[in-house]
């Protein structure tokens, strides 16, 4: 009963602090150690064998058959563990004029609830390493890119089939994130997926989140996360808490605190459609690319993941979730 309270009080305050984006700094005497061990536990070696699990069909580039079969285990392991599995299908017109067979996949935990939480990722890979020294029109096999987030949220999703929380809690597979121009100031080259999420509900009668939090890159050995301007500015309440709760467990390695980039990414077009969201984004500040050095070439692989990074993520949104 105290632990109900005490969770709903942690939601509660999050969801209002969403607008007054107050300020709450971590003290430096929690960087450290744990200040707690969580209640409910993330899997970080399963949230691996679910980002595995996705680069073995291939890279998932839309139009392809890899795409097209990972996407199907997506909705089956969403029903799997209990969600509520929603899809969208539609053409869209990629920035170079290529027609994508966009695929949109939602699991819905506990939908009678009315607070409710958006958790997201894309599923797709990038059809191009553009960044890449040798193979520039290979495509991406996006094990940081596109699978660890899609990961971390397919373990989230059993744990949410075993753990009931105050919150409901809607899971996003976006797709055609990545098909954007690099070369181009166009950040509606990116994320079309997203794009027609927020103008099509996937369904009528949706209870639209509170906020969300997009998970993208969250895998690689070296992770930072920084706050993300955007995430910041739109919805620091949430940004707060959540380096709060990572400081807490004893992830300030990942979790910096310390001001980052403007990212055009999926939780942009969330936060246009009326949806705080804070995007969870690996940043390398000394980088020539801003991302990682496997950022968009054909090094974005298995063997730079780790289940560390993977469980520090997972366990910080789901102690966000479940309170401590
Ligand atoms: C741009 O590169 C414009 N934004 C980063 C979004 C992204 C691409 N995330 C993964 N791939
Ligand atoms: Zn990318």
């Amino acid at each position: 009963m105290l632990k109900n309270i005490f969770t709903l009080l942690i939601i509660f305050t999050t969801m209002s602090s969403c607008s007054n984006a107050a300020k709450r700094p971590v003290s430096a005497d929690k960087e450290e150690g744990k200040a707690f061990t969580p209640a409910v536990v993330f899997n970080g070696d399963s949230a691996y064998k679910y980002t595995d699990a996705q680069c073995a069909f291939g890279p998932r580039v839309p139009n392809t058959e890899a795409h097209r079969k990972c996407g199907d285990y997506l909705v089956l392991e969403l029903q799997r563990h209990q969600a509520k599995v929603y899809e969208q299908k539609t053409t869209m017109r990629a920035y170079d004029g290529t027609m994508l067979e966009v695929r949109n996949i939602i699991g819905e935990y506990y939908p009678e609830k009315m607070n409710r939480i958006l958790l997201l990722a894309h599923w797709d890979c990038r059809p191009w390493a553009d960044n890449d020294k040798n193979d520039t029109k290979a495509p991406v096999m996006g094990a940081n890119d596109g699978a660890s987030g899609v990961g971390v949220l397919l373990e989230i999703a059993r744990v949410l089939s075993e753990n009931e929380p105050q919150v409901g809690v809607d899971i996003l597979f976006t797709d055609a994130e990545d098909w954007g121009d690099a070369g181009a100031d166009d950040p509606e080259s990116w994320a079309l997926g997203t794009q027609y999420w927020v103008q099509n509900p996937h369904r009528t009668g949706y209870t639209r989140p509170a906020f969300g939090i997009l998970l993208d890159m969250v895998g690689d050995r070296n992770a930072t996360f920084f706050r993300e301007y955007f995430s910041v500015n739109h919805c620091g309440g949430v940004v707060d808490r959540l380096w709060e709760t990572a400081a807490n467990l004893g992830y300030s390695k990942y979790f910096v605190n310390k001001q980052g980039g403007a990212m055009t990414d999926d939780h942009v077009f969330v936060i246009k459609g009326g949806i705080p969201c804070v995007d969870v984004i690996d940043q390398r500040l000394d980088s020539e690319t801003g991302f990682c050095p496997q950022w968009h070439t054909v090094d974005d692989t298995m063997e730079h993941i780790d289940a560390a990074t993977l469980k520090a993520v997972g366990q910080t949104v789901v102690t966000m979730i479940f309170g401590k």
